[in-house]
């Protein structure tokens, strides 16, 4: 087999840059355009990939050492890609060929760009504030994406000094590098930064020193104020509570009120109740209200859409499965009704029984909670006159329903006692305006006034 020497492609014409982190280790088997070490000129760091896959035989390179276009970096023992060999060439030097053909940029390019604080971040603050450069070469066609998602985690944050190899680490764990202190030189952002900060947040421990982090909430034993009684909560609740705290944390949450009128509803199902009885069914207006939604949604199809390509992209989803939140004793579970924009009311609210009653007796399978557009979390049955509830992310919007109750509605001469249903329409303000909330909300409220709208 014969070994190939892999060299540092043209680095836009830097000189000396230095070898701030190395990446793989003698006897790594290394794939194609996978990253190698990671270098730092006084403008940018760039991360040099690998023009052969196989196993690192030699490192050429230590940290700390300063590196120009030709420079050996480590030798490759495989025969996949189009690195240089020994047996052409004997010994590695600087005139070698380029391993990686220079691609050069314009200076305002995204891809290729590994900043310390990319422009983007400030677009509208004064010019000049972040440090950056464009670093044309050793860049490959996933770094421009890369270069996009970087900015995710630096949103806040002009000044986050981290290179690709972190960036990539932080963004598959979702973790927001201007929320990490960084132990390298001059702040850098180390892969042991990243580890140090996610075991932090596992045990729950605020992050020490680190600007606007969110503090935790201190222990307290509670026996000293009195006799206490400790629970331990289920697996369910745990679960619940993690996945409330990461939507309401990532969501930018808006809620939006409204009251529909729902008196001819009413009585069209006190008119349904022998029919209901006789088919064995209950007809609450829980299922109407799934099937106006489902209508709604239909023509509004943004509020059943959800964020994709780390906020670049919106995912319309040409089905409509409405998920409905039951309260058990073991927990919150959320299943979901499949097609309801295709299934009458009668289906609908049998099915609706049938999955609360699977959820009590917690026989729901994975299959029946997943796939839902849309969540309605619906507290009519109990009481309350709105609430505002947290978006069932990767949803973009939750409508919560509350009990309806006789209202006065001035008509023009005289208030009218009216049946009013108070819903309220949160949702993740990254994806919806206050303008489609309030066209979607309006919409709903008129089909639930008038139910005959729902099979136009
Ligand atoms: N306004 C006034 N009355 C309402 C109402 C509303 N918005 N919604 C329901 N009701 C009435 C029903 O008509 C029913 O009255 P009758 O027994 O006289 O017919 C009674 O309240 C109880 O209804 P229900 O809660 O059993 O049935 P539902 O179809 O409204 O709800 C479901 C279905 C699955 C939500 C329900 O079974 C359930 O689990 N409810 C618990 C509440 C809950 O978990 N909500 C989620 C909160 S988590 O964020």
């Amino acid at each position: 087999m014969m070994s190939v020497t892999v060299t540092v492609p043209d680095i836009g014409g830097a000189e000396g840059a230095e070898v701030v982190e190395i990446l793989v280790a003698v006897g790594d088997h290394v794939e194609l355009e996978q990253s190698l070490i990671v270098l730092e000129s006084d403008k940018a760091s760039m991360e040099i990939p690998a023009t052969a896959a196989g196993k690192v035989l030699e490192l050429r390179v230590a940290l700390g050492d300063a590196l120009s276009e030709g420079d050996v970096v480590l030798l490759v023992e495989g025969a996949e890609g189009n690195g240089v060999s020994e047996a052409d060439s004997p010994a590695p030097v600087a005139s070698q060929q380029s391993v990686v053909p220079p691609t050069p940029q314009e200076p305002d390019s995204d891809a290729g760009i590994n900043t310390i604080g990319d422009p983007a971040e400030s677009q509208g603050d004064a010019p000049g504030q972040a440090v950056t450069a464009p670093v044309p070469g050793p860049t490959t066609p996933g770094d421009a994406s890369e270069s996009i998602g970087d900015r995710s985690g630096i949103e806040d944050d002009s000044e986050v000094y981290a290179g690709p190899a972190v960036r990539k680490l932080a963004r598959e764990f979702g973790i927001n590098l201007s929320l990490v202190t960084g132990t390298g030189r001059r702040g850098r952002i180390l892969k042991e930064d990243l580890h140090k900060f996610s075991r932090q947040r596992l045990h729950g421990a605020p992050s020490v020193g680190v600007t606007g982090a969110i503090p935790g909430v201190p222990d307290i034993d509670f026996s000293q104020f009195g006799p206490v009684e400790i629970e331990t909560r289920s697996r369910l609740d745990q679960l619940t509570a993690k996945n409330m705290t990461r939507s309401w944390l990532n969501v930018p949450h808006v809620t939006q009120f409204d009251g529909a009128d729902i008196t001819d509803l009413e009585a069209f199902r006190s008119t349904m109740k022998l029919e209901a009885e006789k088919r064995g069914s209950k007809l609450t207006p829980m299922p109407f209200i799934l099937k106006a939604c489902a209508v709604a949604l239909t023509a509004h199809p943004k509020l059943k859409s959800s964020l994709s390509g780390e906020g670049s992209e919106l995912v319309y989803k040409g089905y409509c499965h409405i998920g409905m939140a039951v309260d058990t004793p073991a927990g919150l579970v959320v299943p979901v009704i499949r097609d309801v924009d295709r299934k009458g009311v009668w289906d609908i609210a049998e099915e609706m029984q049938d999955l609360a009653a699977s959820a009590r007796d917690k026989k729901l399978t994975p299959a029946q909670m997943q796939g839902g557009v849309f969540t309605i979390s619906s507290l009519g049955g109990i009481g309350g006159e709105g609430f505002t509830p947290i978006v069932n992310t990767p949803e973009v919007a939750i409508l919560g329903v509350s009990r309806a109750g006789v209202r006065p509605v001035w008509d023009g001469e005289a208030f009218q006692p009216r049946k009013i249903l108070p819903l309220s329409l949160s949702y993740d303000h990254r994806v919806i305006n206050g303008g489609d909330a309030g066209r979607f909300l309006t919409d709903l409220t008129a089909l639930l006034a008038d139910v005959r709208r729902i099979i136009l």
